[in-house]
């Protein structure tokens, strides 16, 4: 009797366990589920060893404190990382784009990633996610417990861009710093301050004059709006300097960090329309929000706007790009709510450097 009843109760939980065991294992093909088991116990060590962090004295790390960091770390790794500037903001800093690979000084046949942040500069996780990103990788190229992190780098061309706008990190402001001139730019004075840089890539932007109803809420003429899309595509120096250097790579895969709503988004943000690679777009969306939670969707579910970065870089290039908004909210305070972030998606990022090789 008490082993019937044992074997019955047995068979309850098991028939309550199904569901949840069906449910996790939905959305993560067999190519990830391998990298999903190490990544998490990357994860937990990460948690355990990761003392240094945060680096800085504040919690974020200051435009000069990024750049001693990217310094000292391309001095004392120099076969894998360099860094150069893409191009200078209106108040002169520099834009650091850095570069992570084996043969780092050359161009090689090699699959090209691209990680960027704070497009908004009171946006900060993003590019902490950025900097933890490299120094992680950097750390454990050599480290025989992470053979993964030295294959990546000696497979493929990562490239990170972490402060878009340092500009607006430095003034904490969602735009630049660029002077406005009015509407169109036409004014002799300047009327206003900062251009919303996620809404200044040219793409599709006639649209702004034929369907001005559908994206007036999140896009702006008015140069001292929030969203302000500046005087025409591409007019601002970051923005440029992310176009060329896009238009010269051959990028696979990118990632936007930004902040916030837990939510992995790819194109397009300008239609309800489906993109061609949807399939491609929800199952390597889905593999990383089997990693960090956060919910996938199409941009325009959000909202829809125009000339957002991502639109941009999959209409001209075909690049797979997404935006992942970080966190619940622009700039957490707790440090470990930071922490969390930038170790949930360092693993993101490694994912994506991983499946950037099987891409037609
Ligand atoms: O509005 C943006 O630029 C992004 N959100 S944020 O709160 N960080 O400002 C979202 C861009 C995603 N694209 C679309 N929804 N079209
Ligand atoms: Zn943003």
């Amino acid at each position: 009797m008490k082993k019937t009843m044992m074997i019955l109760s047995l068979l309850f939980v098991g028939m309550l366990l199904l569901p949840a065991v069906v449910l996790s294992s939905r959305g993560t093909t067999p190519e990830s589920s391998l990298l999903l088991q190490t990544v998490r116990e990357q994860r937990l060590k990460d948690i355990q060893n990761h003392v240094s962090f945060p680096q800085t004295t504040g919690l974020y790390h200051t435009y000069s404190q990024m750049t001693t960091l990217l310094q000292t770390l391309t001095a004392t790794y120099p076969s894998i990382m360099s860094m150069s500037s893409i191009g200078k903001t209106s108040e002169g800093r520099d834009l650091w784009m850095v570069k992570i690979s084996d043969n780092v000084s050359q161009q090689e046949a090699e699959p090209e990633v691209l990680f960027m942040g704070a497009h908004h500069g009171n946006e900060k996780p993003g590019y902490e996610v950025c900097l933890y990103f490299i120094q992680y990788l950097v750390e454990h190229y050599q480290n025989e417990s992470t053979p993964e992190v030295r294959e990546i780098i000696n497979t493929t061309q990562i490239y990170i861009l972490p402060m878009v706008n340092p500009d607006g990190v430095e003034a904490d402001t969602r735009k630049n710093a660029e002077p406005n001139h009015g509407f169109f730019g036409y004014s002799p004075i300047v009327t206003s301050y900062g251009v919303d840089l996620n809404r200044n890539y040219g793409y599709r932007w006639f649209l702004l004059f034929l369907l001005p109803k559908i994206y007036s809420g999140t896009t702006s003429f008015i140069d001292s709006n929030e969203a302000y899309h500046g005087p025409r595509p591409f007019s601002e120096n970051e923005t440029q300097a992310v176009k060329q250097f896009v238009d010269t790579h051959n990028i696979t895969i990118s990632i936007t960090y930004h902040t916030f709503g837990q939510l992995v988004l790819y194109p397009w943000g300008y239609t309800i329309l489906p993109p061609k690679d949807k399939p491609v777009f929800v199952s390597i969306g889905e593999n990383i929000t089997a990693i960090d939670h956060y919910t996938l969707s199409q941009s325009i579910g959000l909202y829809p706007t125009l000339g957002d970065a991502c639109d941009w870089m999959y209409g001209t290039h075909r690049v797979l790009a997404y935006t992942i908004e970080l966190g619940t909210s622009f700039a957490p305070t707790n440090p470990a709510t930071l922490q969390e972030i930038c170790v949930t998606h360092n693993l993101v990022n490694l994912y994506v450097c991983q499946r950037s090789h099987s891409l037609n």
